[in-house]
C-alpha cells in the first residue's frame, strides 16, 4: 500500500466534569455541552463512515477516567462500533489510565456490569500494556500500527521513547501513543506523561506518529523539516485555557509527503480576551474599548474576559452581565484590577510619623508597615487590598467592590 489515510481523535474527555472549575457552566448549559461533547464523536464516526480511512487512530483520554459512567461507556462502544468495516485502534491516556478495573478491560467488573450493554466491536483493538507493541493492520498489508497504553506516570529521566524502533522492512509503520513533547509551543504542561523530543520521534524511525494529550492541534515536525506526526487536538474545548480546542485530523502518507487536514467539531470556540483598564476616565470609555476588543465573537462562543491594569478610582466596571446577554456563556476575572493609586509597598518606612501627619498619610503608613512585617502572601494579597479599599472610602467617599 502507497498510500494512507488515517482518522485521528483524541482527548475527548467524555464525562468531564462541566459545572466546576474556572469555567462553571450552569446546569442547563451543562447538559446542553454534555449533548454538544457526544456530538463530536458522532460527528466525528459519521465522517469516518462516509469517508472510509484506511484506519482509526484514537489517541487517548477518549474518558475523563478509566472508570466513566455506563452511560458514558455505552455511548462511546456504540458509537465507535458504528465504523464498521475501519480497522480502529484505541489507547488509554493519562485521564483514562488501562488497568484492569478499567472500561479497557474486557474483564473488568465495570465492562461487565452491563447486561445487555455493547461489547468493543471486532473491528476495534485497544492497547493494554504499557510497552509499546506492534500490530498489523490486518486489512491493509504492509500497515502496521505500535502502540502503548498509559497505565502511569514515567519515572523522572526515563525516555520511553529512546530505545524505540519501527518495525524491520518494507511497509508503512505507524505510531500511536499518548506524551508530551517537551518543546510544545504551549504554556508548560506536566511532563511525566510519555515525554519525549522530535529527536526521538525522528530517531525512531516510524513514518507517522498519532500522538495525543495537548489540547491544541499540531503539526511534529523532524529537525530537517519533515513532518513526524501530530496532536490532533481536543474535539471539544471543556475549560477555559481550551481555546485552541475543537478538533480532530485527516492525515494522508504518500510518498514523500503528508498532508494533515484538521476539522473543526466543535461549534463553540473558547475566547481569552485580556483587557487592560488603565487610563479610562470612566465606565463607558471602558465598555466602548471592550466593545472593539470582543467584536467579531460569535454568539455561540464562551467568552473568558480577565481585566488587567489600574482603574481610576472611584470608577465601577463590571462587563458581565452585558456579556453573558450576548454569549454563550462568560467568565469574567477581575482579580489582577487594582485601583491607580500611587502605593510603594517596598518604601522605606518611618517607625513613627510626626503629629502633622493626616489621617491618609497615617492610614498608608500603618498598611505598608503591616504589609512588610507580613511573610504570608495571602494576607499580604489581603492587607494591599484592605489598603485600596480605604484609599478608595478616603478619597472618593464611596466604595465599588472589585
Ligand atoms: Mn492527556
Amino acid at each position: 500500500m502507497e498510500r494512507v489515510r488515517i482518522a485521528q481523535f483524541s482527548d475527548l474527555h467524555l464525562g468531564v466534569n462541566l459545572s466546576g472549575g474556572k469555567l462553571a457552566l450552569p446546569p442547563q448549559k451543562a447538559r446542553k455541552r454534555r449533548s454538544e461533547q457526544r456530538a463530536a464523536l458522532s460527528a466525528f464516526a459519521n465522517h469516518v463512515r462516509e469517508t472510509k480511512p484506511t484506519v482509526v487512530l484514537l489517541a487517548g483520554d477518549l474518558f475523563d477516567s478509566g472508570e466513566p459512567e455506563i452511560d458514558d461507556l455505552n455511548f462511546a462502544i456504540r458509537t465507535i462500533n458504528s465504523i464498521e468495516g475501519v480497522p480502529v485502534f484505541i489507547i488509554p491516556g493519562n485521564h483514562d489510565p488501562y488497568s484492569p478495573s478499567s472500561c479497557y478491560e474486557a474483564a473488568s467488573a465495570l465492562y461487565q456490569s452491563r447486561p445487555g450493554g455493547p461489547k468493543w466491536g471486532r473491528n476495534i483493538h485497544i492497547f493494554t500494556s504499557e510497552h509499546f507493541q506492534t500490530l498489523e493492520v490486518s486489512s491493509v498489508p504492509g500497515v502496521t500500527v505500535t502502540a502503548s497504553a498509559f497505565q502511569r506516570h514515567t519515572p523522572p529521566g526515563a525516555r520511553p521513547l529512546a530505545e524505540l524502533r519501527a518495525p524491520e522492512g518494507e511497509g508503512i509503520h505507524l505510531l500511536l501513543f499518548h506524551g508530551a513533547l517537551e518543546t510544545f509551543p504551549l504554556p508548560a504542561e506536566e511532563k511525566g506523561v510519555c515525554p519525549f523530543t522530535v529527536e526521538e520521534l525522528e530517531a525512531a524511525g516510524f513514518a507517522y506518529a498519532a500522538v495525543g494529550h495537548y489540547h491544541h492541534g499540531a503539526e511534529i515536525k523532524g529537525p530537517g523539516g519533515r513532518v513526524l506526526g501530530a496532536y490532533a487536538g481536543a474535539p471539544f474545548a471543556f475549560s477555559l485555557s481550551e481555546a485552541g480546542a475543537g478538533t480532530w485530523l485527516e492525515v494522508e502518507l504518500s510518498p514523500g509527503e503528508t498532508t494533515l487536514r484538521w476539522h473543526r467539531c466543535d461549534n463553540r470556540r473558547v475566547h481569552s480576551i485580556e483587557f487592560d483598564v488603565t487610563g479610562h476616565p470612566d465606565t463607558p470609555s471602558m465598555m466602548a474599548d471592550l466593545e472593539e476588543a470582543i467584536k467579531g465573537l460569535g454568539n455561540d462562543d464562551i467568552v473568558h474576559l480577565t481585566l488587567l491594569g489600574k482603574i481610576t478610582p472611584g470608577v465601577a466596571f463590571d462587563p458581565g452581565p452585558a456579556l453573558a446577554e450576548r454569549f454563550f456563556h462568560t467568565v469574567v476575572d477581575a482579580s489582577g484590577v487594582e485601583p491607580d493609586y500611587d502605593v510603594d509597598f517596598e518604601a522605606d518606612v518611618p517607625d513613627e510619623l510626626d503629629a502633622t501627619a493626616t489621617s491618609e498619610e497615617l492610614f498608608r503608613w500603618k498598611m505598608i508597615k503591616l504589609y512588610q512585617d507580613c511573610d504570608d502572601e495571602a494576607r499580604r494579597a489581603l492587607i494591599r487590598e484592605a489598603l485600596f479599599y480605604g484609599l478608595d472610602a478616603l478619597k472618593t467617599g464611596k466604595v465599588h467592590l472589585r
